[in-house]
């Protein structure tokens, strides 16, 4: 295992707290519970890992011959000839993502049915044998090129498991197609920022078993693109446990190692399309004390929550009615992003080959609804006091910056004297994960006449921590952090007025 990890991670960096972190730890037998909480509390993100974090919100495109066919899983048996938009513009993908505050994009390159998005060497199974350009077009080049314009991050979905190839089931010659595969993704088309396997795989009890070769897969993304994050079946990134929008309430990035065992990930993965994953990783905890006190090691491995902005993956025109309004979105966005995670949500582009409006509107219906939140942090003007140093820091914008509380013997209390009665019911924290995860409990109070009242509580924070809460109208409110795993450090904190008020 320390082996994989240091091939996975080879991550050391020093912090601002001056001791050197990484994003493994190993744990000796016996080891008292303190002192590994003390030793998780130390785990800290790679610098890949770090960037995709910050990037809170990505996208994803599921396109490919299932938007053709009208189906969720393609069974690889599909004619190329089927695959043929109108008026294909990833111009219009990327340039909605961009005004709408993603970051990065995902393209499915391939899914399972096993065609290529790009005009593969390996395979006759994509688009060079299609209609759409005559066979000469390459939709993850386009896409790539796109990103590049409008400054997004670039990832590639690549599926595992491969209706299409006749050899998939053949270990070794599988193994050497995918390597082949990647290879063409990785080199052709510029950076790439994250990779993405799924675990899913529906063969039957009679099918075929492919035995994948993940180590040579992340050493040879690792070689070919060392910045890229390798997400679900890779090291990098976790699969939350729901493909709902909802993640945990209680969400650590710092879990056993064993948590990035394949056959767990896959175990617990869609099965077919009305599959509700029942596997380890939708437990309620993954990181608690009691979820640590047996493990032998402890990554850093932080959650992505994926979702599609309609019921199923792909396009289908049944759905157009079915997108998700800026409302449910911005309830995903607090249960996302706003519980420690990283919100992937889908676009698929429709048959024209362009996203379609309805989704274009409701997306830049919670763009509109995300700025209106963020107009203003009554926290950042406010007066702020505690024993800590550094409490400016807080309402900085800078995530590397941090209220520093190392020396502070008691319960960490911050106050917050607003210029004015305000009414609020949105609390945004933030911890500097350059230090680590530490936060375990905290409570936001209000003072209402001489009596502190409880304005809302909650468990983790980690990278931030979004509380929509019941409306108070105060002045002065105060922050305490009842329980945390060595010294915070809490490096933003925000009050706020929810939009929809
Ligand atoms: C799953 C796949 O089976 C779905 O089709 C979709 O791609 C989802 C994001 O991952 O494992």
């Amino acid at each position: 295992m320390l082996i994989l990890l240091v091939l996975l991670s080879g991550c050391k960096q020093e912090t601002g707290v001056g001791k050197f972190h990484s994003n493994f730890v190993t744990i000796e037998p016996g080891t008292p519970l303190d002192q590994i909480v003390e030793m998780a509390a130390n785990v800290t993100p790679s610098e890949r890992q770090l960037r995709w974090q910050e990037l809170e919100f990505v996208a994803f495109f599921h396109f490919g011959v299932n938007t053709f066919t009208n189906r969720e899983w393609g069974d690889g048996t599909e004619s190329p000839d089927v695959f043929n938009p109108s008026s294909l513009d990833v111009r219009q993908w990327v340039e909605t993502c961009k005004n709408a505050g993603i970051k990065q994009v995902i393209i499915t390159a391939k899914h399972h049915d096993g065609f290529c998005l790009w005009p593969s060497t390996y395979t006759e199974h994509s688009v060079k044998n299609s209609p759409w350009r005559d066979g000469h077009g390459d939709v993850v080049k386009e896409v790539a090129d796109a990103c590049r314009e409008f400054d997004l991050g670039f990832g590639v979905y690549l599926s595992p498991w491969d209706r299409n190839a006749s050899f998939y089931g053949d270990s070794p010659k599988y193994n050497k197609y995918f390597l082949n595969q990647l290879t063409e993704l990785l080199t052709n088309y510029g950076k790439v920022d994250e990779v993405w396997f799924d675990g899913a795989n529906g063969e039957g009890p009679n099918g075929k078993t492919q035995i994948y070769d993940w180590e040579a897969y992340y050493s040879h993304i690792r070689e070919l693109q060392p910045e890229a994050v390798i997400a679900i079946m890779g090291p990098d990134v976790r699969w939350v446990g729901t493909e709902t929008g909802y993640g945990r309430e209680t969400e650590w990035s710092v879990v056993p190692a064993d948590l990035q065992d394949h056959d767990l990930i896959a175990g617990s993965s869609q099965k077919d399309i009305n599959y509700v994953p029942k596997g380890d990783f939708t437990q309620e905890d993954l990181g608690s004390r009691e979820a640590i006190a047996d493990a032998s090691a402890l990554i850093w491995y932080p959650a992505e929550t994926d979702v599609s902005i309609r019921p199923g993956w792909f396009y289908h025109s049944s759905e157009d009615s079915l997108v998700k309004s800026p409302e449910k979105l911005l309830d995903i966005y607090f249960s996302s992003i706003g519980r420690n995670g990283v919100l992937l949500l889908n676009l698929p582009p429709d048959l024209r080959g362009l996203i379609h409006e309805n989704d274009v509107e409701a997306l830049y219906g919670l763009k509109a609804l995300v700025d209106k939140l963020h107009k203003i942090n009554y926290a950042a003007n406010a007066e702020l006091s505690s024993t800590g140093e550094n409490l400016k820091a807080l309402v900085d914008k800078d995530n590397n910056t941090y209220w520093n509380i190392e020396n502070m013997k008691n319960v960490p209390i911050l106050e917050i004297s607003l210029q004015k009665p305000e009414l609020i019911d949105v609390l945004s924290l933030q911890e500097n994960i350059r230090v680590g995860q530490r936060i375990e409990e905290f409570r936001l109070e209000y003072l209402e006449g001489t009596t502190w009242k409880e304005a809302t509580s909650g468990t983790t924070v980690g990278y931030k921590r979004l509380l929509h809460f019941e409306p108070v109208i105060a002045r002065d409110f105060r922050l305490i952090i009842e329980s945390s795993r060595l010294q915070p450090a809490l490096c933003e904190i925000g009050l706020y007025k929810h939009p929809e008020i």
